[in-house]
């Protein structure tokens, strides 16, 4: 999901993606929601504060990072959230998740997305209008011989078009302006509430290899507009699949090859040279996109308005049940290495802002 300027990379594979995946897009460029018949969510009981856990989940062999969200709380020594400095198309992050627990006793977290954003000086500037969400797992996992990334994830609110919920996985090389320069490896799932409300509904998925961000000025053409760094598609939603209830969402991560699975249905096998091969990390989002040309089209609502009081102030939001990661052994799908074998990569601080953040990219953005 994660480009500086998506608009760039998704109007250059709106091409590639009619080509490999019929009329799927022609739908979900319409950005404005629609009125498609889709399978009805089941409400979400009765939002109860989460109270603080006690037991501790047992690992799985091969486990290479989790976390349940059953605390309470978020767990500051495996997430770290983007603060207000941090920003993507019309949404300002900084905001923090909440924990819950249905009445069923699904203890989860939920990442959020205000539509009233509470910095005075930024709500009236008018660029950013959404308060947002993104945390980023503090560690990295290289690739080895494989590794299975999945979470169990719902969307509050899949008929509120606009909405972007992500589970995605990322990595950075190099610095903005820099020698090397700034890089990114990607793995994406990706929610749009206007793809799922869309005729026939989709979900999104993006792979990146050595993305390159413009490094001065107005984006510079060069990744934004190279299949070789990355495609992006919209890919049909799984039989019975409906955002709003609990799904799980899954990327399978081998040299050379990604395939993306929702309930244990496979939605897409990328093998082409866009596969990441550094080291990524975990991380959840949610945020709003600006309208284009600026903007992504396929994410952006126009209904989707931002509030001028707090007292008008609408949440949405992505609801992670878990997130597992488990690395993958060469030959066998499902099998594990020892963890003697897993590379566990600490996260850089300078790596947490995404190139999300700094007054080169905020004088751009502003455009
Ligand atoms: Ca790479
Ligand atoms: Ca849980």
């Amino acid at each position: 999901m994660l480009s500086l300027n998506p608009s760039f990379v998704r109007a250059s594979f709106a091409i590639g993606s009619i080509l490999l995946g019929g009329a799927l897009l022609v739908s979900g460029c319409g950005g404005g929601g629609g009125g498609a018949t889709v399978p009805t969510s089941t409400p979400i009981p009765t939002f109860t504060p989460a109270p603080n856990a006690t037991a501790t989940p047992t690992p799985v062999p091969g486990t290479a990072f989790a976390d349940e969200f059953n605390a309470g709380s978020l767990d500051r020594t495996k997430w770290t959230t983007l603060d207000n400095s941090n920003r993507l198309q019309r949404t300002q992050f900084g905001n923090q998740p909440d924990f819950g627990q249905d009445t069923d006793g699904t203890r989860f977290m939920r990442v959020k997305i205000d539509s009233f954003l509470p910095d005075d000086t930024v709500r009236a500037a008018g660029i950013l209008q959404f308060y947002g969400t993104e945390l980023a797992a503090n560690q990295k996992i290289a690739r080895g011989t494989g590794v299975e990334f999945q979470a169990r994830m719902r969307m509050s609110n899949p008929e509120r078009g606009g909405l972007v919920g992500s589970f995605f996985l990322f990595g950075q090389k190099g610095n903005f302006g820099g020698n090397p320069p700034l890089s990114f490896d990607e793995i994406d799932h990706e929610v749009l509430t206007n793809g799922v409300n869309a005729n026939p509904p989709y979900t999104w998925t993006n792979t990146y290899n050595d993305f390159r961000v413009p490094q001065t000025g107005v984006p510079s053409g060069d990744s934004y507009t190279d299949p070789t760094k990355t495609i992006g598609l919209a890919e049909p939603t799984t039989t019975g699949y409906a955002a709003g209830n609990w799904n799980v969402y899954r990327v399978v991560w081998r040299a050379g090859q990604v395939q993306w699975f929702i309930n244990d249905q496979l939605i897409r096998t990328e093998t082409s040279g866009v596969v990441p091969d550094d080291a990524l990390g975990v991380r959840f989002n949610m945020w709003a996109a600006t309208a284009p040309p600026a903007g992504w089209a396929a994410a952006f609502d126009d209904t989707l308005k931002p509030a001028n009081t707090l007292a008008d102030n609408k949440t949405y939001s992505l609801d992670v049940d878990w997130v597992r990661v488990k690395s993958l052994s060469a030959t066998t799908t499902g099998a594990v290495r020892t963890p003697s074998s897993l590379q566990v990569i600490p996260l850089s601080s300078a790596e947490i802002t995404r190139g999300l953040a700094g007054a080169d990219y905020h004088s751009n953005a502003r455009r």
